[in-house]
């Protein structure tokens, strides 16, 4: 039954981006003057937005409520784009939870959504990771279902409705962090950052509502690289921040959908770095770059010795030109036995 309706959508879908249709539904829809316009959200989700560590010994039963929301967002200064989300940002929200815990979902779709949605947690063990038990169309809550997070690691959630990558190219994604029963080494700081493609049929730097491009998503050539879900969300708008001395930890995850992360920060070395987001693997130590790939993560520990602005990027730094950065500010004294910058050479002529 619902295979039936997937499909159906599925095509008349493609049909009508085919024959320009979808773009041209989406024109008349759109906000009078871009970014600027009322109507435009913001769908950055910050990256100090994350539940605190757990402190508890025993599992419990933890709640996930979701709700897919279809919003038109600010994708870069004087550009918005019609995102489709969990709870109104991208990345989703961050679920925290305790190896051994049961995790009860629940899934409804907002009344003036345009599309089905459902998600599908790799932490699950069980069918579709739970993506048939969550399918809600516009306006309805699904049925829902409860699993029991057997398996440490930090795993990426996502929509799983058909065209999959279009949804998580739309922003369908976020993170779960399954615990270890002792829990993780505790840190100063942590941090919640993914990084998605975001397609549109208008080039890179374009103002107004830009539309989005099936036919670069089918070849996997975005325009739009991001962190968090929008050019500069964690520059200008959200930079990360912490203290000479403290430590930092990343909790790094690709939603995508199609592109490997080399993710590196500019300036520091990941003391601590879980390869694939195993955490009953032994962390690598000093590690510069770290491959993420597509529905997958990694957590990152950096001790900070030295102040100033570290730049987050993918180390495909063509993507950097396509909005992929952000900040990490560290305020403290100088540490010259560390760094230092020479002093300005005397004129040579
Ligand atoms: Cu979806």
């Amino acid at each position: 039954m619902k295979r039936n309706t997937l499909v159906t959508t599925t095509s008349a879908l493609a049909l009508a981006i085919a024959l320009g249709g979808f773009g041209s539904a989406l024109a008349e829809d759109k906000a009078p003057a871009g970014a600027d316009a009322a109507g435009v959200a913001d769908i950055v989700r910050a990256p100090t937005d994350l539940p605190p560590a757990i402190d508890r010994t025993e599992p419990e039963t933890v709640k996930v409520e979701l709700e897919t929301i279809e919003k038109v967002g600010q994708l870069a200064d004087g550009t918005s784009y019609r995102y489709w989300t969990f709870n109104g940002q991208v990345p989703g929200p961050m679920v925290r939870v305790r190896a051994g815990d049961t995790v009860e979902v629940s899934l409804k779709n907002a009344d003036d959504s345009w599309m089905p949605h459902n998600v599908d947690f790799h932490a699950v063990t069980g069918p579709g990771g739970g993506a048939e038990a969550t399918w809600a169309d516009p306006g309805k809550e699904s049925n829902g279902f409860t699993f029991k997070a057997l398996k440490p690691g930090l795993y990426v959630y996502h929509c799983a409705v058909p065209s999959v990558a279009q949804h998580i190219s739309n922003g369908m994604y976020g993170m779960i962090l399954v615990e270890p029963e002792g829990g993780l080494p505790p840190v100063d700081r942590e941090y919640y950052v993914m990084q998605g493609e975001i397609y549109t049929e208008e080039v890179f730097g374009s103002k107004g509502e830009l539309l989005e491009s099936y036919e670069k998503l089918s070849a996997e050539q975005p325009e739009y690289y991001v962190f968090n879900g929008a050019v500069g969300a964690l520059t200008e708008q959200n930079p990360l921040k912490a203290e000479v001395g403290e430590t930092v930890r990343i909790f790094f995850g690709v939603g995508g959908p199609n592109k490997t992360s080399s993710f590196h920060v500019i300036g520091e070395i990941f003391d601590n770095a879980y390869p694939f987001a195993s955490l009953t693997s032994e962390p690598l130590m000093d590690v510069q770059t770290i491959s993420v790939p597509p529905g997958g993560a990694s957590i990152v520990d950096m001790e900070l010795e030295v102040p100033g602005t570290y730049i987050l990027v993918d180390h495909a730094l063509s993507r950097a030109e396509r909005g992929l950065a952000g900040h990490l500010v560290v305020e403290g004294p100088e540490n010259p036995e560390i760094f230092k910058e020479h002093e300005a050479k005397e004129p040579t002529s």
